[in-house]
């Protein structure tokens, strides 16, 4: 193999030497064989994987069962068919708020296929949440499997009434059926795919659109990555309204050509029988589901699988040891992002480093901001700026280069460390918590004069969300009642585990409350 940059936080030129990546591409193939977006779009990828495989089943659910490649084909294509007809065209935003199922992931392909832009939203948010995204995302339809969640779509709908359907997209059939040509699988590679909700320093969910070439460029790295073929079997217990299961769980599955077990949620004992009854060999969690999975006398039956990957927040290194001792799996950690999909990944066959995320994936650029060490990240993965937020996308690249909010370090085989965050993020159970959202809730209360939120380290959650309640008069009885003010207002993983009320909060010269020096 060719000399490789040690020294990531300076860009690599691969006219002197091969990009970081290299070192993650299975034996014999060359950087320069490497073309992770190719011509075509996602959709125009998956079907041709059903064309040349029909009949290998793709995805399973309780419900329906095996469903294959043909007949996945023909499913998604009907579903288009009924979207077009209800009057759906390619670039209108379809809201998707349900349980991960094959009629889910149906309805999400033929979205895609037709050219919509799917708008994922988290199946736990309450009114005011989903009435920010349908206001800001303008959808044209929803597909939601909850009747108080439609009732508050419609209730956001204003003037244009939006299209309301449950996840089997039972509308009459169009174009496809009757026989008229249906112009499916033709959106670009820079046209909108997923349109996904994120929030900032602002406490205001913004929307990331990811384009096909975003996702196809991850998703392809990642199979190559991790080796990921087509007898693979991925349990996927993941929501589908992140990427974390949408974006790499599904999208990589179809990409590889490989099959899927989709589970309603995630339980240990339901992880471990699905393995074994499906014959899984890939498994992707979150840290808060590794830790659960510590805890069961069935660890040891990780063993079965192939590959365990580890995102979305910091695997403790002790939960990497307990599960290499006691589960004989090494935990792949990778580190990933909405607005770039994947971009680090420990390798598949190299050392998998415990608290390092690895190494850039295939097609990724990576640095740290001199001065900062704010990690930044360009290449194929990378959007290119929030929905109608102009200034927001401004603030957020910096000569190309998209500044992540992680503050990063490299050991010294290259590896990257996340050492801290410049955004002011919780990561509690794998969800993202923006303590400004919570304090501008909380700080609605009548009782509340001001409020602080931090993230205190927890054993199953990683962080939890703790609220500090700056008051007067001490009230007994105000924690109890902010958290049922907070359930009307905040979707569950957000509200806080703990409230504590405290003369005074910390302050500086300015004004401003000084977080480090709170504590419970
Ligand atoms: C559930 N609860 C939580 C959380 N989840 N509290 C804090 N944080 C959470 N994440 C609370 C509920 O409110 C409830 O509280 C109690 O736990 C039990 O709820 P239940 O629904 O039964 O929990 P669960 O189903 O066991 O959920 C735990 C979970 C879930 C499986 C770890 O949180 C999860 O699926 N997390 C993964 C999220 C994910 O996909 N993240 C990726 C985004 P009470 O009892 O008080 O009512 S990041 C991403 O996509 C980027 C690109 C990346 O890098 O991956
Ligand atoms: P999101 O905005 O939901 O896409 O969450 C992305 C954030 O999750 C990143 O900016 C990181 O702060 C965090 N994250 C994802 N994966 C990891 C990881 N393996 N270790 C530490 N933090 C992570």
């Amino acid at each position: 193999m060719p000399p490789i940059c040690g020294q990531q936080c300076c860009v690599p030129d691969p006219t002197e030497t091969s990009p970081v990546w290299a070192q993650h591409l299975p034996p014999g193939l060359t950087v320069a064989e490497v073309d992770l977006v190719g011509a075509g779009n996602l959709t125009r990828r998956w079907v041709a994987r059903w064309r040349a495989d029909p009949t290998t089943p793709v995805v399973f659910d309780d419900a329906g069962g095996w469903v294959t490649g043909e007949e996945l084909e023909a499913r998604t294509r009907r579903v288009a068919g009924r979207l077009s007809a209800a009057g759906l065209e390619a670039g209108d935003r379809l809201l998707v708020s349900a349980q991960a199922t094959t009629d889910l992931v149906v309805a999400h392909i033929a979205a895609l296929r037709l050219g919509l832009v799917v708008v994922p939203v988290n199946t736990a948010y309450r009114q005011r949440e989903v009435a920010h995204v349908v206001a800001d995302a303008w959808p044209r339809a929803a597909v939601v499997d909850d009747a108080e969640r439609a009732g508050w779509i419609l209730a956001a709908s204003g003037a244009t009434p939006i299209l309301v359907i449950g996840p089997e997209v039972d509308l009459p059939d169009g174009p496809a059926e009757v026989g008229r040509q249906l112009e499916l699988d033709s959106a670009a590679l820079d046209d909108p795919a997923v349109l996904l909700y994120t929030s900032g320093t602002t406490g205001v969910a913004k929307g990331a659109p990811l384009s096909h070439r975003n996702l196809l460029a991850s998703a392809e790295a990642v199979v190559l990555a991790w080796r990921w073929t087509p007898v693979d079997r991925l349990v996927l217990a993941l929501p589908l309204f992140h990427l974390h299961g949408l974006g790499v769980g599904l999208h990589g599955s179809l990409c590889a050509g490989a099959s899927i077990v989709l589970r309603p949620g995630f339980g240990a004992d339901d992880l471990f029988d699905a393995s074994r009854t499906h014959q899984a060999s890939l498994f992707f969690g979150v840290p808060t589901m590794y830790a659960r999975l510590a805890k069961s006398p069935r660890l040891g039956e990780l063993a079965r699988l192939r590959l365990c990957v580890s995102g979305s927040a910091p695997l403790p290194a002790d939960l990497h040891a307990a599960v290499a001792e006691r589960g004989g799996q090494r935990i792949v950690e990778r580190y990933g992002m909405t607005e770039t999909v994947m971009n680090v990944s420990n390798p598949y066959a190299g050392d998998r480093v415990p608290g390092t995320v690895g190494l850039a994936l295939p097609g990724v650029d990576l640095r740290l901001d001199e001065g900062t060490d704010e990690i930044l990240v360009r290449g194929p993965n990378v959007f290119s700026g929030y929905w109608q937020r102009p200034e927001a996308t401004a603030e957020s690249f910096v000569d190309g280069w998209f500044r992540t909010g992680d503050v990063g370090g490299f050991d010294d085989n290259g590896y990257l460390k996340i050492v801290g965050r410049r955004k002011e993020l919780i990561i509690s159970g794998g969800y993202n918590v923006y303590p400004r959202e919570v304090e501008d809730v909380l700080r609605t209360h009548p009782g509340v004069g001001d409020v602080a939120v931090i993230g205190v380290a927890d054993g199953v959650w990683g962080e939890a969300v703790v609220a500090f309640i700056e008051g007067g008069n001490i009230d007994a009885n105000l924690g109890a009642d902010l958290l049922s003010f907070a359930a009307d207002l905040l979707a569950p993983y957000k509200r806080p585990k703990r409230v504590h009320q405290i003369a005074r909060l910390p302050r500086n010269a300015l004004g401003k409350v000084i977080k480090s020096e709170l504590h419970e």
